[in-house]
């Protein structure tokens, strides 16, 4: 059972969970885009310029996404869509691209002076994962496929361990075993292994049995490595999609500190609840401002919503909800 802390914030938060909606929920929705779209949803996010940046997963009228640019001056009203897609998916450069690019997230990479967007290519043979970096958010360099498919929600951490870049990503094997977040290793960006499974998928009736994938980025905290994932839950009326939460070493990110077992955030309003694809909250990208943390999430795979919590808070929640590690017991 976990446990209650007897303060006025500790209550609260681990009452209602840390995390609360904007008043103005959904934030964009296909209205917003100034051309035709079916939906837009499942944003990376970054501050850019001093300015939040939204990097919109929009869908067009024949079903196939491509990526927008979105800008605001506090992340939360008044943003600025470009005018026409910003990365086209390009499926004659780029085959894998073939029924379009989904679902991104960025990683401000100091040492290379770029965003790394690391996003889903559809491809013939299923969803795989593409890296492109960007100065600007204007041009893109595509670096192309990094893994087979299928293969989807990677992101990149944002410095080298001994040498070696990291990145979260998400196989999907054919046999029902389970799909895990992964890290793998590489000296280069291109070229990936030293594969490992990171956090398992739990089984039976939890909330995140059978199918987890990393959502944000990872996030450095004085803790370590702040991670948020979505588990999927399968019932007979569909999938539900949640989200957990985790930390890792913050010098050995494939070492798990904590994982909490409860879900910190789920479907509950009605644009999360109804939409294209029901009951899915699905963020790809969180923003830090102070101790503020603006979570940027797809909603119902149709709008933007955004939610905030304290920092501080979110890790208190993580600790008060995490079972101890094996081995590390008191
Ligand atoms: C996942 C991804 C997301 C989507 C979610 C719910 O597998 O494809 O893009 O939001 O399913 O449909």
């Amino acid at each position: 059972m976990t446990p209650l802390r007897n303060t006025a914030r500790g209550m609260t938060t681990v009452v209602n969970g840390p995390f609360q909606r904007h008043d103005d929920n959904p934030i964009l929705t296909a209205a917003d885009i100034p051309y035709p779209a079916n939906s837009v949803f499942n944003a990376a996010a970054a501050m850019v310029d001093g300015e939040t940046l939204l990097l919109l997963r929009v869908e067009d009228h024949r079903g196939l996404s491509h990526l927008t640019v979105a800008r605001s001056a506090d992340g939360r009203g008044d943003w600025r869509v470009d005018r026409s897609p910003t990365l086209p998916a390009d499926p004659v450069g780029h085959p894998e691209e073939l029924w379009g690019i989904e679902d991104p997230r960025i990683t401000w990479m100091e040492e290379l002076g770029a965003y790394l967007v690391a996003y889903t290519a559809y491809s013939a043979a299923g969803p795989l994962v593409s890296l492109a970096t960007t100065r600007d958010f204007v041009t893109f360099e595509r670096m192309g496929p990094v893994t087979m498919p299928e293969n989807k929600d990677a992101a990149l951490f944002p410095v080298r361990f001994d040498g070696r870049y990291a990145m979260l990503n998400r196989p999907s094997p054919s046999m029902p075993v389970g799909a895990h977040v992964w890290i793998s290793f590489s000296p280069d960006l291109l070229h990936w292994g030293d594969h490992q499974i990171l956090l398992p998928c739990r089984k039976g009736g939890w909330w995140d049995a059978n199918k987890i994938g990393l959502s944000p980025p990872p996030l450095l905290t004085d803790e370590g490595w702040l991670l948020m994932y979505h588990g999927v839950r399968q019932t007979i009326a569909g999938g539900i999609y949640r989200l957990g939460l985790a930390l890792l070493d913050r010098d050995d990110p494939a070492k798990v500190l904590r994982r909490a077992d409860e879900w910190v955030f789920g479907p509950e309003e009605p644009y999360e609840r109804y939409g294209d694809v029901g009951d899915v909250v699905f963020p790809c990208g969180w923003v830090l401002d102070g101790d503020e943390l603006r979570v940027y999430y797809g909603a119902a795979d149709s709008s933007m919503a955004l939610a905030t919590a304290q920092l501080p808070e979110v890790l208190e929640w993580l600790e008060l909800h995490s079972p101890p590690v094996p081995g590390e017991e008191d």
